[in-house]
This record gives C-alpha cells, structure tokens and sequence, in this order.
C-alpha cells in the first residue's frame, strides 16, 4: 500500500471513530495498555465521572454560594477557594471508592494520601487548577498524571512509588471547563479529545488523534512580571513582538495550553524573582501536560532540559515551564 491510500484509510479511521463515547473508546482501546488487565480503564472511567460532578459544581458556582475564599491556604500558599476543595474532595472520594488508586498526591494536600488498598496506580491531580480564574467566571481545569506503583502492594508504600519522573507515567490528561468541558488525554498512543455533552450526560469523542502545530504565532506568558523576568525571557517577548506574534495569557494553565495544542503557541511560565524556582508544579501541573505535548508532537522543558526527565525530589517541587509547538519552544530554549 502505498503512503498515501495508507494515510487515507487512517484518516478515515479517525472520523468514523468521532462521536464515540469516552466508555467505549477506552474499552476500544484497552489493549494498547502494557498491562492490560482493565483497571487502568476503570481508572479513567473514575476519573471522568468525577470530572462530570466537578463540571457541574463549576457550572452552578454563580447560583449558590459555594464561591470565594475559605481564608485558609493549600500548601503552596495560595488562597484556596472553596471550589478547590470540592474538586478535591470529589476527586479523592471516586478515586477511593473506585479501588484501582493506592496513593494520591494532590495540590490541596501537604503530603500524599495513602488509600490503604491493593491498588496498583499512583495518581498526581491538581483538582481545580486556574484559582484566581475560578471567581470570575473565566475557563479552569482539572490535571492528572497516573503510574505504576513500583513496590508490591500489600508492602507499605515508599518514596519510589510517589517520586517518579513524568517520563514513567502511563498516563496524564487534563479536564478543561471552558466554554464547552473536554476531557484530553493520553496513554502514550497519541492524544485524544473528548467533549462533554451535559443533556446526555456523556463524553463523546470530538478531537481524535490530536497533533500540535510545530509552529505557531501565539505566546502565552503573564508580561505583568516582566520585572522580575530574565533578560534572556525578556529578549525573547521581543523576539515575539517583533515576528508580530500574537500574545494571549488566560492564566489558567490548562487553557492557554489547550488553545496552543490546538493553533500553535507557546506558553512559558519562567523562574522570576519571586519564584526562583519556578511557580508552577512538576507533579501534578507540568509532567501530565508535558507527556502530552510530547504525545501530540510538541515540546516542554524547563528552558534548559525536557521536563520528563527532571528528578522528582518532593510532592510539591516547582520548575519553570515551556511548553507548545516544538520549533517554538526550541527557538526559546536559546534564549539564554
Ligand atoms: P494555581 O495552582 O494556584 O491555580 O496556579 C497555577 C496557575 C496556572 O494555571 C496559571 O498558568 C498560572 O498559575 C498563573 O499564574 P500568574 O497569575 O502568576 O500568571
Ligand atoms: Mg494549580
């Protein structure tokens, strides 16, 4: 067969798979797992139900009053919102129940929560991402990384199954609750997008076999911190300028990330001064959307090596973030 009929037959392949629902295409697609004994599937499945609740609490956010600060802070010193804490009560409490997870670690917790059970996944989330944005109305979303645990279970946990590199995860997806909800995610066969229907309750494929754009024209970085930015960053938000990018910062990660997946971008988040470290977080922010990026033929870094490959030294380690188009993140890589 030649290159071109192959690439039709695949091409055809893809649309009739488009309004699948997100069960079936899992099921579809079991096999693909290196271990595919179904758990990993369930797992997903969890996690979308979960993500369904979710979507319908940020949906009524403006009618009842479950908005706001709670005036207490998260690990990382954020103003955690009350919708954070929803987000992660239910996330937790379907992971729980649903038996496949032995140990969460998430954003609204110093340290991970060990399930007690024979589960073989270890899952990173960050329930409801974008809290300044929840408030206001404006898109927010929910990030996730799964692994293998590495011990036997039934053996007391260990730092081994909780710090893994994001090159080790077998899966990561995000849930976007924007104008429409998405669910995106990747088993390291390529990255698929599902859209949420709310009259039928269902996910239903609508992105098949999403590719990133090796370049782009949009840059996403929050200029407002440019003082405390690098020379190296700030030469680089001329170079943007003066090829006329266009610039366009949600502030909420998930989004601007999906956007640039989908038109081409970059979105960096530097160390500053104020963060010297970077802000955003390696585990349950940057590794699941790096994996992805990767999956869909783009690039992330920290501006100086791939971000899979950074060693994980604790739950809530922080690194600088450039990810999107491939030739672009290449191009801002030098920048030094
Ligand atoms: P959060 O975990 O408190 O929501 O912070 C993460 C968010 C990202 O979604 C977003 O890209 C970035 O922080 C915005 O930060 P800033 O307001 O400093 O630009
Ligand atoms: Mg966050």
């Amino acid at each position: 067969m030649n290159k071109t009929n192959a690439t039709s037959i695949e091409s055809s392949r893809i649309a009739q798979s488009i309004g699948l629902t997100l069960d079936r295409f899992i099921k579809n697609n079991q096999d693909q797992f290196q271990y595919a004994s179904g758990e990993l599937s369930q797992l997903l499945r969890d996690i979308a139900l979960a993500s369904k609740v979710v979507n319908r609490e940020v949906n009524k956010a403006g009618l009842i009053d479950i908005m706001g600060a709670m005036g207490t802070q998260n690990m990382a010193g954020d103003n955690q919102q009350k919708l954070d804490v929803l987000a992660n009560i239910r996330f937790t409490r379907a992971l729980a129940k649903g038996g496949e997870v032995c140990a969460l670690v998430s954003e609204e917790a110093e340290s991970f929560v060990d399930l007690n059970n024979e589960g073989k996944y270890v899952i990173a989330i960050d329930p409801l991402d974008g809290s300044s944005n929840i408030d206001v109305n404006v898109s927010i979303g929910t990030i996730f990384s799964i692994y293998r645990r590495k011990t036997q279970t039934g053996t007391p946990l260990q730092s081994i199954d909780i710090l893994q590199k994001g090159s080790e995860q077998v899966a990561a997806g995000y849930v976007l609750y924007g104008s429409s909800t998405m669910m995106v995610y990747t088993t390291g066969h390529g990255v698929n997008g599902f859209t949420y229907e709310p009259s039928l309750g269902e996910y239903f494929l609508s992105h098949p076999d999403l590719k990133m754009p090796e370049d782009g024209k949009i840059y996403s970085i929050n200029e407002g911190s440019s003082n405390s930015f690098s020379n190296a960053i700030r030469d680089y938000i001329q170079y943007c300028k003066d090829q006329n990018y266009t610039a366009r910062y949600i502030g909420s990660l998930v989004a601007d990330f999906h956007r640039n997946m989908l038109k081409g971008g970059i979105y960096i988040y530097p160390i500053t001064s104020k963060d010297p470290h970077g802000k955003l977080r390696l585990m349950y922010e940057c590794n699941a959307l790096a994996f992805i990026a990767e999956q869909a033929g783009g690039k992330a870094s920290n501006g100086h090596n791939r971000i899979l490959d950074i060693e994980l030294k604790e739950l809530h380690q922080r690194t600088a973030f450039y990810v999107g188009s491939k030739n672009m993140v290449t191009k801002a890589e030098t920048f030094k």
